[in-house]
């Protein structure tokens, strides 16, 4: 049986139990983590950590755990579920109280729920590229904040489907901030480009990755809104997330981007994406 986590206690799927007046369920009052496992190890986990950690904060709800004991717990669950290559979903909430906008009182206990699954990497779309639309970017302004809230996201998300699009980048007043689900990138005469880390976007652990890869190998990486025009005329387009790592965008609202191919610097970037969660995993089966 298929183990998950609730709170500290890791039991059968079957046997976990949510309040119906959980605060998640209720009103989204709540954050989450998505965090990649390949190979059986967890990459990156510190990061996500700090950010799940920084999110509640931010929503003023305080983990009930310390980080060493959270990520004790969740490599627990991990191990038990026996995951591969996979991911684990982790969601903390305000906890259960009557229905009321107003922050229930300190007798309310957060809840932190935790799962696992496998995930393979979509190499067919990494090898290939996917296709993007544009939309509006229609969220709140603390985009920051890995909050449950994702109506807009999936609303975006769900018209990308429908038009055969992975993904919908989204723009606010003609300058892109990301994607429904990923940060979005181009490259323009050799040069990369994303929105800097603001309240605007989410700042993406696969997109610190990704800066700490450009850095490292000297490839000119800038944080710098760029317009929609920028990204209609850019070289290449590319979109990076925990499940995506780094995704080719060859398609961009029915035109083709560059030759229709991916380009070659998302190319190496994917190479060097590669090579860095190889090395992780090298590091940890040492
Ligand atoms: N921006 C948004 C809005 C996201 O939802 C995500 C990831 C990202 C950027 C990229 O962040 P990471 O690089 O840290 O993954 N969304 C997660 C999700 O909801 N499912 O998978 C990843």
């Amino acid at each position: 049986m298929v183990k998950v986590m609730v709170d500290d206690k890791i039991i059968d799927r079957l046997e976990a139990a949510i309040d119906i007046e959980d605060r998640g369920y209720q009103f989204g009052d709540g954050v989450y983590e998505v965090i990649r496992i390949y190979d059986g190890v967890l990459f990156t986990g510190d990061e996500h950590l700090e950010r799940f950690y920084s999110s509640a904060e931010k929503i003023q709800i305080t983990v009930p755990f310390q980080k060493e004991e959270l990520l004790g717990l969740i490599l627990r669950l991990i191990q038990e579920n026996r995951v591969k290559d996979g991911s684990l979903y982790m969601q903390l909430t305000r906890g259960a109280s009557p229905r009321n906008h107003i922050f229930p009182g300190k007798d309310t206990k957060p809840v932190l729920t935790a799962y696992t699954k496998e995930v393979a990497r979509p190499v067919e779309s990494l090898e290939n590229g996917v296709a993007a639309l544009i939309a509006d970017d229609i969220r709140w302004l603390r985009c920051d904040i890995k909050s449950l809230n994702l109506l807009p996201n999936l609303l975006a998300k769900q018209a990308a489907t429908e038009q055969g699009c992975y993904e919908a980048i989204l723009h606010r007043d003609g300058l892109v901030t990301e994607g429904s689900a990923s940060n979005a990138y181009i490259v323009t005469d050799g040069k990369i480009k994303t929105h800097p880390a603001t309240n605007l976007i989410l700042n993406g652990i696969t997109r610190q990755v990704v800066a700490r890869l450009c850095e490292k190998n000297n490839i000119p990486f800038k944080q710098e809104a760029f317009t929609l025009d920028e990204l209609q005329n850019a070289d290449e387009i590319f979109v990076t997330s925990t499940t995506s790592e780094v995704m080719p965008v060859v398609k961009l609202a029915g035109k083709e981007v560059g030759d229709g191919k991916p380009g070659e610097l998302t190319r190496k970037l994917q190479t060097l994406f590669v090579q860095e969660f190889e090395s992780v995993k090298k590091a940890h089966t040492l």
